[in-house]
């Protein structure tokens, strides 16, 4: 696993850029840098990559994103997303993702086992069924049906964690901002049109059918063509509190700049758990029509990366309120 403090040793990766420089951040310029992506946490870079390759050649935003995330789903490393995520207090590893595109339309999927892209059955439910949202054993039957393969997810590695986690079995509902880490990924095309998926393993060892905010539209995912998109990572509850992702969104359309967008939701959560907050992680990215880009999280450690034609793939740490 790719842990934030290796983040600091990663200055052979991508180079870390002052955020205002870099992105004008806070800026209400009309300049565009489309096509842009942005992802959570430092396996955002090779997330980037792949979306990228979609992105510079003209393809669609809803295809970036679901590339992007499909990366550390696919990483038997990442202890946090998919295959090899770490499983829950019964040593099942169950799954959350959810994608959302240019026009609205949207697909989600939790407590989903056993298989490794469950954004791409997250897609597969926007796209083939008349609903948004299947569970658990419904959502494993159907992608089994749209030719997904049932795989084991939980690795040695992750197995060995859980065993050793049993020893105690000490569960606190809080940031240990080193046990869950979710990709988040927003991006805007050449058609200037915006998309964003999300997937988590969520809280390590969660009890069983626990849902954070990952799979949840206007909580860790949201977008609005007209607007712009955002995703959150962190303590899912109190993201899922304040309707995280919608919330920056509109508060984009009340005219704040993405920056300014995501400091006033953590803010938020601040004020409703003003002792809570010290000790947990929540990070948000926005992305803006123009192609701007905003972060901000509780703590500091939060990092993302970025893409687009003028920067290349830079990975940057999110200023925190704390
Ligand atoms: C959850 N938000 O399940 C996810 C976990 C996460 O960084 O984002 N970790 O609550």
């Amino acid at each position: 696993m790719t842990t934030r403090r290796k983040f600091l040793q990663l200055g052979t990766l991508a180079s870390l850029t002052p955020l205002t420089k870099a992105w004008g951040l806070g800026k209400s310029t009309s300049q565009s840098s489309k096509p842009v992506v942005l992802s959570t946490w430092n396996f955002g870079i090779a997330a980037n990559v792949e979306a990228w390759k979609i992105l510079s050649t003209g393809g669609r935003a809803l295809d970036a994103v679901e590339a992007g995330a499909r990366v550390p789903e696919g990483d038997p490393k990442e202890s946090s997303v998919g295959l090899g995520g770490l499983p829950d207090r019964d040593g099942r590893v169950t799954l959350d993702s959810c994608i959302m595109d240019e026009f609205a339309n949207c697909g989600a999927v939790a407590c989903l086992e056993h298989i490794v892209h469950p954004v791409s059955v997250a897609r597969k439910v926007m796209e083939k069924t008349p609903h948004v949202f299947l569970v658990g054993e419904g959502a494993l039957r159907f992608a089994l049906s749209q030719g997904f393969k049932k795989e084991k997810l939980l690795t040695k590695e992750s197995e060995k964690a859980w065993k050793e986690w049993l020893k105690t079995a000490q569960y606190k509902p809080v940031a240990n901002i080193e046990n869950h880490d979710t990709i988040g990924i927003v991006a805007l095309d050449n058609k200037q049109n915006l998309s964003g998926a999300c997937t988590t393993s969520g809280m390590a060892y969660k009890m069983q059918g626990r849902v954070g905010d990952s799979p949840i539209i206007g909580a860790a995912l949201f977008v609005d063509n007209e607007i712009g998109a955002a995703t959150s990572t962190g303590v899912g509850e109190e993201v899922i509190r304040i309707v995280g992702s919608h919330l920056v969104v509109e508060l984009m359309r009340q005219g704040n700049s993405p920056q300014q967008a995501c400091e006033k939701a953590v803010q938020r959560i601040v004020k409703n758990q003003p002792v809570k907050s010290k000790e947990i992680q929540v990070g948000f990215l926005a992305l803006n029509k123009n192609g701007e880009v905003g972060a901000y999280a509780l703590q500091k450690g939060f990092t993302y990366a970025v893409y687009n034609q003028e920067q290349g793939n830079v990975l940057l740490e999110a200023k925190s309120y704390y």
